[in-house]
């Protein structure tokens, strides 16, 4: 694995690029990376890689909305950087970058606070969500973290953003702050759309098919995390809630079969039709059995070529240093051009 020079990198910020429609989007360096983050984001970005001119964030900022230490912060960086490299992408295709070294994302922030309703932020249901009962006690980065991804996202005049179905609702609030902000001082400011799959946007939890598939979740066997061995996601495959019943159909009436079929179909690329019709009258353990297999397949490739990236971190950190720079040169001119239009700073 050889890094790529800088220069090659620059040419490639040619005009052939940049007449493509432009994606953002961005994950959040808290560890535990699952099957949910892979199959609802990475694997739509590495798929679309060709077709966009990409941006691809680690977004360290938006981890301090919850407790970390700073030894985690930086562990979680360098593997998460890592997945994304295994998972296939790659910055002959993307510029792949971490959050805080684009110092434009937390100023754009501040700037757009000033055009965001208190109470649509009260609104945001991931709020609700992780403040729980504790709304006096969780920080206020958790309450502004919708205004930040609107920042990371408008910063970069985005077209699309591929997220999981759980970022609908910010990707509406980033919509309306950017209006206001277009309206308020004149057009600065692309209206991004969101890019949500039909299959596959909300992987649901193994133990609960009611609640999505999450890192935060105090149990581990919810969710199958990247760095699980085969014989791991066997026993969570094994021991997934099913529904009554003994027919293997994806309808509203059976949400974990419907979840495991979806889970099935994107790790196998097999339409869940053609899986109900191969599994009809077959029992829950040959269809568990198989969906393992198809699992453990297609994780396995990402593990292997992680270990190699593992192996090479400061390939990874210079990436990332590329990555940055590349994030800056469009990040920089779009600040000076909000700042002019909201007459801040001395003109100097
Ligand atoms: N269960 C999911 N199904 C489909 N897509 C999902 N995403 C997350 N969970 C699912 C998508 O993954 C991308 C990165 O998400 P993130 O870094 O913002 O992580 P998250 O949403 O905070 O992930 P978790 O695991 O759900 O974390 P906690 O437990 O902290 O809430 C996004 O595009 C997201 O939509």
């Amino acid at each position: 694995m050889v890094a790529e020079p800088i220069s090659t990198t620059k040419e490639r910020q040619g005009t052939a690029r940049s007449a493509r429609q432009r994606v953002f989007s961005g994950i959040q360096p808290s560890g535990n990376f699952h099957l949910g983050n892979y199959l609802g984001a990475i694997r739509n970005w590495v798929r679309q890689q060709d077709e966009y001119d990409n941006f691809f964030c680690i977004v360290d900022l938006h981890a301090l909305s919850l407790p970390i230490t700073a030894e985690a912060m930086r562990s979680n960086i360098l593997n998460l950087a890592s997945v994304l490299l295994a998972s296939g992408l790659t910055p002959e295709k993307s510029v792949i970058f971490v959050q805080s070294d684009v110092h434009e994302h937390a100023e754009l922030c501040w700037l757009l606070n000033s055009v965001t309703q208190f109470g649509e932020l009260r609104r945001m249901t991931q709020f609700k969500d992780k403040a729980g009962n504790n709304v006096e006690g969780i920080s206020a980065a958790l309450f502004d973290y919708p205004v930040l991804m609107a920042a990371d996202i408008i910063l970069y005049d985005a077209n699309l953003v591929p997220v999981g179905e759980d970022q609908k609702q910010h990707l509406e609030l980033t919509r309306d702050v950017a209006t206001r902000f277009n309206q308020r001082y004149g057009e600065t400011f692309v209206i991004p759309e969101p890019d949500i799959k039909e299959t596959g946007a909300r992987i649901m939890s193994l133990d609960d098919p009611t609640k999505k598939m999450s890192k935060s979740s105090a149990n581990p066997a919810s969710y199958i995390a990247l760095s699980d061995t085969p014989d791991v996601i066997r026993k969570k495959i094994k021991r997934a809630v099913t529904d009554s019943g003994t027919e293997i159909r994806a309808t509203p009436d059976k949400p974990a079969l419907t979840n495991l079929l979806t889970i099935f179909s994107l790790v196998a690329d097999e339409q869940i039709q053609v899986l109900e019709e191969r599994y009809d009258g077959k029992g829950y353990g040959q269809f568990k059995s198989d969906l393992a297999e198809a699992t453990v397949q297609a994780i396995q490739p990402i593990q292997e070529r992680l270990a190699e990236f593992e192996a090479h971190p400061n390939e990874v950190r210079a990436i990332l240093a590329r990555g940055a720079a590349q994030a800056r040169a469009v990040a920089a001119p779009k600040m000076a051009k909000v700042k002019s239009r909201m007459g801040l700073g001395s003109g100097a």
